[in-house]
């Protein structure tokens, strides 16, 4: 395995990542990178397209999905959409769209967003009754002036766009919110029992070189009514430049929106830093502002043009998968901690 020493004397990228990662006087180096694993990640090598990269293990049947467009040369842009809408329409999946966990009020409200390769955006937050918020926030994208639909407007956008709006708050999350109203003790920030099953993110490159990522959330389970994540805002749990490549985030948002992690993770990219250092150093942001860190999870996942593909987390627990020509495959991401 490369040490730490070999890869920072060995590449110039290195160098490069540890200097844009300006450590402070006084700040401890072992910190900045504790583990070798995300230089010896071998996904850290350049591969050809296409490819699609999502989060945690829903990743792999939405990336089937996702696969199904890109290897008979379809746009990136659908596959994303496609491939989300799988977990979107999953009841089994308590953390996205159907079947997601409600607020505490018993609503389930959902947040995603969209971003294409030329640049542009679709976002819709606090949308409730819609099945697929993924396709809603194309629309917006495509069909209004606007990056952004909320609440009431982007449930009325969508109904006038042929979405039938149904009850979204399946038996089964309705018996666990019940449960969890008995006590209602709320802990956003600490790491879900089982983290298997979280926030889909979804980034890709298709056969032609374009890029395009999605991201759809019921968002924190239990939140307080009218919260509104990252999974929506553009640059915090997502962001996308055809140049350079593209970043996304599962997690406790506030910490995500706090330090705009995607498009942080994008420009440390452009800067020169591979994607596995990138994500290291948008972690190191939150971990090294937020003396709570230890109880929040954020995992991060990235590419960039020549397919090297990077992840990083403050726990341990997240993983992503990624399909390519050699298969679809669940990844442990390394961690802070
Ligand atoms: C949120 N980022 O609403 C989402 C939740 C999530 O993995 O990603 N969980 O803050």
């Amino acid at each position: 395995m490369t040490t730490r020493r070999e890869f920072l004397i060995g590449t110039g990228a290195g160098l490069a990542a540890l200097g844009a990662a300006g450590l402070g006087r006084g700040q401890d180096p072992e910190r900045i990178w504790p583990t070798a694993e995300i230089i010896a990640d071998s996904l850290d090598q350049p591969r050809d397209a296409p490819f699609v990269v999502s989060t945690w293990n829903h990743g792999l049947p939405a990336n089937l999905a996702a696969w199904e467009i890109l290897s008979r040369g379809g746009p990136a842009l659908d596959a994303v959409e496609s491939g989300v809408r799988v977990t979107e329409a999953d009841p089994e999946v308590d953390s996205v769209g159907y079947g997601g966990r409600p607020d505490r009020e018993g609503h389930v409200t959902l947040d995603a967003c969209i971003m294409d390769q030329h640049g542009n955006a679709g976002s819709v937050a606090f949308l409730q009754d819609i099945m697929h918020p993924i396709s809603v926030a194309r629309l917006v994208m495509e069909k209004t002036p606007h990056v952004m639909l909320v609440g009431q407007g982007a449930r009325h956008f969508a109904e006038e766009n042929g979405f039938q709006p149904r009850n979204l708050l399946t038996p089964r999350a309705e018996r666990d919110w019940k449960e969890w109203l008995k006590t209602a003790e709320y802990h956003p920030w600490a790491p879900a029992s089982d983290p298997s099953h979280d926030t889909i993110s979804m980034l890709a490159m298709d056969q032609g070189g374009d890029l395009s990522g999605a991201c759809t959330t019921s968002g924190l389970a239990y939140k307080m009514h009218g919260r509104v994540g990252d999974s929506p805002i553009i640059g915090a749990a997502l962001f996308v430049d055809n140049e350079v490549g593209a970043a996304c985030a599962t997690g406790v948002g506030e910490e995500v929106m706090k330090t705009v992690g995607s498009f942080l993770i994008v420009e440390l990219m452009r800067q020169g830093m591979s994607p596995a250092e990138a994500c290291h150093e948008a972690i190191a942001r939150i971990v090294r502002k937020n003396p709570a860190w230890r109880d929040l999870q954020v995992g991060y996942v990235a590419f960039d043009r020549k397919g090297r593909i990077g992840s990083f987390a403050i726990l341990p627990g997240f993983q992503y998968a990624v399909m390519d020509q050699e298969g679809n495959r669940l990844v442990d991401s390394p961690s802070w901690k």
